[in-house]
């Protein structure tokens, strides 16, 4: 091979160099130059054909053709990378006069507020709040609660069975159950919390609720009591214009009890299409705490008295905020949230 054939190879690579655009074309051109079978690498081989005078001097010229191609394939490439990072440099630049974008401010659920509400108004009048654990044993949330195997009340508070005698809590008076148990005398406490029951969705019902619920344990506490807490909660809650009504009822845990009623806050009693023209909406139910419950969580009845009442802490937030479906309070849509 005559030195013009490297000469033309040698300008053949520089042109292939000079016109590679990006790093893959310009490692395309050191295949096709210095890969294993590249065409200076291919010259080398073919030395084995020359005479022994020849080869020396072929060798060297192909070697120093062959390490020119390399430098200018490495400047080459060094010069493509800098472009590379500048091109991204650049398109990665942060503008930081750009205005900054708006935050988003979340809020407490409508849950949360009626229940801090309830919780303030209490705290207020001296209670403490308690809470418990979701699971629970047939023992606190029925038995202590005077609803024994077979009461219908389990009936109507059927709910979902861990074991035999663990299950989901059908109401939070199984922690005040266990609050009694402890002794410690006089109770003044409300117990807000999740409560489960097999119960269909609707507008008014769900299988997983939260009640606030309310015990009060001292020596001489009489009905007049609960009537008047109950009164300054319901004025506290809903306005001092509130009037509140109590009707017999019936609840295995207390006795006598009653289900209370409070004057429509928003037609002050007329009658109007949220309290469906009777004047009057129902909030909560209560009781004196039954002798025998007393008995069963280690309290003298004949020494203590106490009062007891629960509300649905749900039914609340839909009253307070006048929301027609209980269902939009667990669908976490934030049009609908946006609006407390
Ligand atoms: C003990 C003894 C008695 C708690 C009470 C009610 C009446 C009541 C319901 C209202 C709607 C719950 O959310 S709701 O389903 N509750 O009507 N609850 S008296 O009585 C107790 C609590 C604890 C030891």
């Amino acid at each position: 091979m005559d030195n013009s054939k490297l000469e033309e190879l040698k300008k053949l690579a520089q042109e292939s160099i000079r016109e590679a655009q990006d790093t893959n074309a310009l490692n395309d051109v050191r295949v096709r130059f210095l890969g294993k079978k590249g065409e200076i690498t291919s010259l080398l081989k073919s030395m084995k054909d020359l005479s022994a005078e020849e080869k020396p001097k072929f060798g060297q010229l192909v070697n120093a053709l062959r390490q020119q191609v390399e430098e200018e394939l490495q400047e080459h490439m060094t010069e493509l990378q800098k472009k590379a990072r500048e091109a991204k440099m650049a398109a990665e630049t942060i503008d930081v006069t750009l205005p900054a974008k708006k935050m988003q401010y979340g809020h407490a659920h409508p849950n949360t507020k009626a229940l801090e509400e309830v919780e303030r108004i209490f705290i207020g009048m001296g209670y403490e709040v308690v809470e418990g654990p979701e699971v629970e044993y047939d023992e606190y949330n029925f038995e202590k609660l005077n609803i024994p195997k077979g009461h219908p009340a389990r009936d109507e508070q059927d709910t979902f069975y861990i074991g035999n005698n663990i299950l989901l809590r059908t109401q939070t008076s199984s922690v005040q159950a266990r609050v009694m148990e402890k002794g410690k005398l006089p109770i003044r406490m409300i117990c807000p919390g999740r409560v489960f029951r097999s119960d269909a969705v609707d507008a008014t019902h769900s299988p997983s609720f939260h009640q606030i619920e309310g015990l009060v344990i001292d020596k001489h506490v009489t009905f007049a009591d609960l009537k008047g807490t109950l009164d300054t909660f319901a004025k506290e809650m809903f306005g001092p214009e509130t009037k509140t009504k109590l009707r017999p009822h019936h609840f295995p845990f207390t006795e006598p009890s009653a289900e209370v009623d409070v004057s429509c806050f928003k037609c002050g009693g007329k009658g109007c299409r949220f309290c469906k023209g009777e004047g009057w909406i129902e909030i909560l139910g209560c009781g004196m705490v039954h002798p025998h419950v007393l008995e069963m969580c280690g309290i003298d009845p004949n020494e203590y008295q106490g009062f007891a009442f629960g509300v649905g802490l749900e039914r609340i937030a839909l009253l307070k905020y006048e929301i027609d479906d209980m269902r939009l309070l667990y669908e976490n849509d934030t049009r609908f949230l946006n609006q407390f």
